[in-house]
């Protein structure tokens, strides 16, 4: 079952959602391995539909996966789609790994999150923590069925000795982010609401909640590579976190977007727009064990951010 070094070298390697953020890093990051990539578009195969999941892994039989699809989002999309938040994430886990399973995939990493910690937990958030008390209440579907994902994970490993492992990144961010209003996670809101006040000549920006929470952000390109380093040197049936080891405040955190987008007006908030939880810094003394640190400073980071939010909104007007 632990079968470490890993070699990537030669393989089939299926990455599940490449047209997301993480997705889309991850192929960036293995076209430096000498690997068989294999993607499907959304349109040629909906992971939530069984009969067409199984059908794809017999097909093709990746030797390796990685399961960065998910209906993913910020605090307002987590607590208003609930139900689509639990549906597509359960059903997506449960066919992808059990299909991995069916069809010989010698190796599996599926990512899950950092709210699957309890909403108090003790910071750094340890890995053993999970399951420990109550889940942060407006993503509790979403974290409930990620749980769902490394619980299974976990099952495989025990009962038939699949070499699958379970991931939890911190909050992320970078080039191909949702950049969505309402929808979009704190990076790519205020990227994007602090650039359309600089254009637009506003003088005051509101950002949601009281500005107190803490948060831990890692550049995706900084996450793909820390899964690449784990799918080569690790197997356990532990959980193992990735993220900088660092967080800030969401006031903190305001300023240092608003200074790489250019804007000067002032910040407000609005309490009236949930928190969420009060603070998730993870601990990441396992994987700096196995040799792996996020090398992307959080200002170098939100520069190249808003460099890409800038050329994908070029791009998406033409
Ligand atoms: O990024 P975000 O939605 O993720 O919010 P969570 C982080 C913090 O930024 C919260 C505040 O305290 C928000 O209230 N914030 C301030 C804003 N202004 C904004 C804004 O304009 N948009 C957004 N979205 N937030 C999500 C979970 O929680 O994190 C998911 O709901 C997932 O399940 C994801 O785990 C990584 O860290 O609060």
């Amino acid at each position: 079952m632990a079968r470490t070094p890993f070699e990537l070298k030669g393989k089939s390697v299926y990455v599940a959602g490449h047209r997301g953020m993480v997705g889309a890093a991850l192929l960036r990051r293995l076209a430096m391995e000498d690997v068989e990539l294999l993607t499907v578009k959304r349109s040629e195969l909906d992971l939530r539909d069984q009969a067409a999941v199984f059908g794809w892994f017999a097909k093709m039989r990746p030797q390796v996966v990685f399961m960065a699809a998910a209906k993913v989002g910020g605090i307002a999309a987590n607590n208003a789609l609930r139900a689509e938040f639990i549906y597509d994430n359960v059903i997506i886990a449960a066919n992808a790994i059990h299909a991995a399973h069916t069809n010989g995939t010698e190796k599996l990493m599926f990512l899950g999150s950092s709210c699957i910690y309890p909403k108090l937990a003790p910071q750094p958030l340890r890995e053993n923590s999970m399951l420990t008390g109550p889940l942060e209440p407006t993503n509790e579907p979403y974290a409930i069925a990620k749980i769902a994902g490394i619980k299974m994970v976990e099952a495989y490993r025990t009962q038939y000795g699949s070499d699958f492992i379970n991931v939890m990144p911190t909050n992320l961010y970078g080039p191909g982010d949702n950049y969505h209003p309402e929808h979009s996670h704190v990076v790519a809101a205020l990227i994007r609401r602090f650039h359309e006040a600089k254009l637009a000549g506003i003088s005051n920006v509101v950002v949601w909640g009281t500005g107190t929470p803490r948060r831990e952000f890692l550049y995706v390109d900084d996450m793909a590579d820390a899964c690449i380093h784990l799918m080569k040197t690790y197997s356990s049936d532990e959980l193992i976190n990735i993220g900088t080891g660092e967080d800030i405040t969401i006031a903190e955190f305001a300023g240092v977007v608003a200074a790489a987008v250019g804007y000067t007006g002032e910040i407000s908030f609005d309490p009236s727009r949930p928190d969420g939880t009060p603070r998730k810094l993870l601990d990441v003394s396992r994987l700096a064990a196995l040799g792996w640190r996020a090398r992307t400073s959080l200002e170098d980071g939100i520069r190249l951010a808003y460099r890409a939010y800038l050329s994908e909104s070029k791009q998406a007007a033409e």
